[in-house]
């Protein structure tokens, strides 16, 4: 028997969380929230302002809104978004005096975003490794200098992160494709590329085909591979609505999360005054990590033995049953059972819910796409929708539920680095330029490229590349041997302490914040995971003077690029409307774009599912079979990675995760009991997980925890260094960050 009385020790800020997701929890940690990050500042009712109809699209998730015209709604992790954002600290030029980049390189990753916000350019001193302010003048001349002296454009690489709206977005890809690339390595290529990628040869486009309304018709509801209560808050009141309405919401998730439950709304003065909370998932199925496919076939199994197909629409509409029916003969329950770690009786409750019912929802998230075959996860979905005619009806439809909040709307406006022939002809023909047509580099295929010296620069609008990719060593030392980093943000982050021969730091506005130009407060347009476009107006006062719109540096950056531009860059950041026009000219879809995005709540971008219209070549939605390959051999230890509900992304609000009980702490590992107890480990251990090709990730805790046999989860980005960067979805280029092969033994 392991020892447990030396654990204890370790167990510091570890304990089991009660309570339900919401409730009196959540109040209080919006409390804490704006008295650290916002004192007394007036600027508090920003939180008020937030996702009304004449407000900001709250920067935390894309979860719509009721027709973005709700007197209340936001949620307590959409306040750490907005507080992190309108904080009163900064890290100014005395900041950088004061702490060379040796030392900041010592801080968390918590502590250089919790400093405060950037408020005037920068750039790298190496001969005293300080930062030290320069004009944007200067900035942009020194970025332009590198840019015009690279031999090939596609030796830049132009990331984006998901939370530049759509006008800056589709400015930056204009710059990079006159620039002469389409090299544009995404923060969706993380996460859901698998959904990009994949939908498409099932359905015909790679976006959810659910909108708000139809969780009001849906007759059950499944979510796979989420984690609401976290990252997508404003859905559990949407669950709560439907469970209140007897609609079964099935779970899979090898966690147990506490924001797939219960839940208590804050905003619901009577519950919040009650014992009671709302429960939200009628059945909890504990599949193991990367089982997911193996699930969705024995579901798949028991409709088509059940002969509960909808062979009206299967005749009408697809095309491949017979391959899939062929698949699914071949695959064994035995097969199906050690890959799922569920048991048939437990699949046959699922199957039957959803084959009782006429309706039916499938969310998913990062824990379907972010494997190895994330996007077989996610085609097996549309299968088993596609089964039952769960496609164009009310209360139907699959969910993918989007990361960042406009990282749909940036794919859309054309950071893609696979554009359409089509796209591209409009684009030069709006603009007078000629887009490159040769592939770029999604965000391995970038820190492949920089790792060996293919590519030679780095911009980067938003995000903390280096951190967030897998193998922080080899993306650290790829970002190092760079001629140029850019980057364009709102806080200090790793990425900049990455100096490479030239290193910038650009200081730019929030989406809370007044945005003035030359034709007076311009707004911003975002589209949610369900394809509304809506309007986005900040009002609160910038950090500093100096400090930029994203479109006004992304112009600035590529006047600097490109003296002989043909794109009216000023022209366009004086009047946002004229970058609006420019979209309206690439994307048909945006037509009357000015006119109708003045609508309240927007409108809505064509899903042509949503009438039964294929667009696949072949104009029907298909069945696509993925052989039930063994893929581990003898299965090891799974690892997966997952945010903690004091995190957004790379960034650190604070050490804690509240509803899987740990305060003040993020080393840790989280275990199955029945597993510690197999591998002669206790609660409280020091253990060292490693990886067959020899990455470890030492010294951490493994707590018990409600998590499926066989697998384990840990923090990103503190995991990261397990997960090698060629391990990845080779359809969609994906990391493998869920679903990791490791062991895990006793510290030494
Ligand atoms: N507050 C906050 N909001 C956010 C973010 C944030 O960091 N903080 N990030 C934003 C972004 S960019 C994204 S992409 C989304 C992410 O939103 P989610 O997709 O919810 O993100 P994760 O925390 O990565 O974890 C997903 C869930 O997948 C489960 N899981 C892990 N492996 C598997 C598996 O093999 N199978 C199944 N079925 N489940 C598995 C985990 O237990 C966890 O509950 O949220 C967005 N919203
Ligand atoms: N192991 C593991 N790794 C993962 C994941 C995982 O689940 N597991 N998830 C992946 C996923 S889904 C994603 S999306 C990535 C994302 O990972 P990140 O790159 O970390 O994501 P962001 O939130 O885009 O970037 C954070 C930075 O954006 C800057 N920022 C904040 N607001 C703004 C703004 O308005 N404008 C600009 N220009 N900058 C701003 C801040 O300075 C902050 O430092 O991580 C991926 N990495
Ligand atoms: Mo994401």
């Amino acid at each position: 028997m392991a020892e447990t009385h030396a654990a204890d020790d370790n167990l510091e800020g570890i304990s089991d969380y009660k309570g339900p997701a919401g409730g009196w929890g959540a109040l209080g940690a919006v409390a804490r929230t704006v008295r650290e990050q916002m004192k007394a500042s007036p600027d508090t009712r920003a939180l008020l302002q937030m996702n009304q109809p004449d407000g900001f699209d709250c920067p935390g998730c894309a979860w719509p809104d009721p027709k973005h015209t709700s007197s209340f709604e936001f949620c307590e992790n959409g306040a750490k978004a907005v507080t992190w954002e309108a904080t009163v600290k900064r890290v100014d030029p005395d900041f950088f005096a004061q702490h060379s980049v040796s030392e900041l390189w010592t801080w968390s990753d918590h502590r250089l975003e919790d400093a405060g916000r950037l408020t005037e350019p920068l750039r790298y001193d190496p001969e005293a490794d300080h930062f030290v302010p320069i004009s944007w003048d200067e900035a942009f001349a020194r970025a332009g200098a590198v840019l015009r002296a690279l031999d090939d454009p596609h030796a830049c690489e132009f990331y984006c992160s998901g939370r530049a709206s759509n006008e800056a977005a589709f400015l930056y890809q204009l710059f990079a494709r006159e620039f002469g690339t389409n090299n544009f390595p995404d923060c969706s290529n993380m996460c859901h590329e698998a959904t990009s990628v994949g939908l498409p040869k099932s359905i015909g486009i790679g976006k959810g085909t659910v909108t708000l309304e139809d969780f009001d018709h849906a007759d059950a509801i499944f979510c796979i591979g989420h984690n609401p209560g976290t990252n997508h808050p404003r859905m559990l009141s949407t669950l709560a609505a439907a469970s209140k309405r007897g609609v079964p919401i099935v779970v899979a998730n090898p966690m147990r999360e506490r924001g797939l439950e219960r839940f208590k709304s804050p905003q619901h003065p009577t519950e919040m005054l009650s014992t009671h909370a709302t429960p939200l998932a009628s059945a909890y199925h504990q599949v193991r990590i990367g089982g997911d496919m193996a699930m969705l076939k024995g579901m798949m199994k028991l409709v088509i033995a059940a002969d509960a197909l909808d062979h009206a629409f299967i005749a009408e509409h697809t095309e491949g049953i017979a391959a899939l029916k062929a698949d699914l003969d071949a695959t064994s329950w035995d097969w199906i059972e050690t890959e799922s770690g569920l048991t048939r009786d437990a699949i046959e409750t699922m199957a039957k819910v959803y084959i009782d019912a006429e309706r039916v929802i499938v969310c998913y998230g990062m824990g379907i796409t972010q494997h190895r075959h994330g996007t077989q996860n996610v085609q097996s979905i549309a299968n088993l929708l596609l089964l039952r005619g769960n496609f164009g009806k009310e209360g139907a439809g699959i969910c993918p539920l989007r990361g960042h909040s406009n990282v749909q709307g940036d794919r859309t406006v054309g950071i893609t680095e696979i554009p359409t022939e089509d796209m591209l002809e409009r684009l030069d023909a709006a603009y007078g330029i000629a887009s490159p047509r040769a592939h770029g580099h999604n965000a391995v295929e970038a820190l492949e490229a920089m790792r060996e010296g293919r590519s030679r620069a780095l911009i980067g609008l938003g995000g903390n590349l280096a951190v967030a990719m897998p193998d922080p060593e080899a993306c650290f030392a790829a970002v190092r041997g760079l001629d140029l980093s850019v980057n364009v943000l709102t806080k200090f982050n790793r990425t900049c302490l990455l100096t490479a021969g030239e290193t910038l730091v650009l200081p730019c506005l929030g989406r809370t914040e007044l945005d003035e130009q030359e034709a007076g407060a311009q707004f911003v347009t975002v589209e949610d995971s369900m394809s509304m476009v809506h309007a986005s107006r900040g009002k609160l006062k910038a950090p500093g003077p100096h400090v930029r719109s994203e479109p006004a540096i992304v112009a600035g950056l590529a006047k600097a690029a490109m003296p002989h531009t043909r794109v009216d860059w000023d022209g366009l950041v004086a009047d946002y409307d004229r970058i609006r026009e420019g979209i309206e000219q690439v994307y048909p879809d945006f037509h009357a774009f000015n006119r109708r995005v003045r609508e309240p709540g927007g409108f809505r971008l064509t899903i042509p599912p949503s009438d039964r219209i294929w667009k696949t070549p072949s104009g029907k939605a298909q069945f696509i079979a993925h052989p039930s390959a063994r893929e581990d051999g003898a299965r090891s230890m799974l690892l997966t990675t997952i945010r903690s509900h004091d995190q957004y992304n790379t960034t650190i609000y604070s050490l804690d995760d509240r509803y899987r009980g740990v305060t003040g702490r993020r080393d840790v590992i989280f275990a199955n009991e029945v597993d510690l107890d197999m591998l002669g480990l206790a609660h409280g251990d020091i253990v060292d997980v490693t990886t067959p090709a020899g990455r470890a990730l030492k010294g951490f805790t493994v707590v018990k925890h409600a998590i499926a046999r066989g697998s384990l989860a840990a923090y990103y980005p503190e995991a990261n260094c397990l997960v090698p960067l060629d391990d990845y979805d080779p359809v969609s280029g994906t990391p493998a960050y869920k679903s990791i092969p490791v062991e895990i033994v006793r510290a030494a």
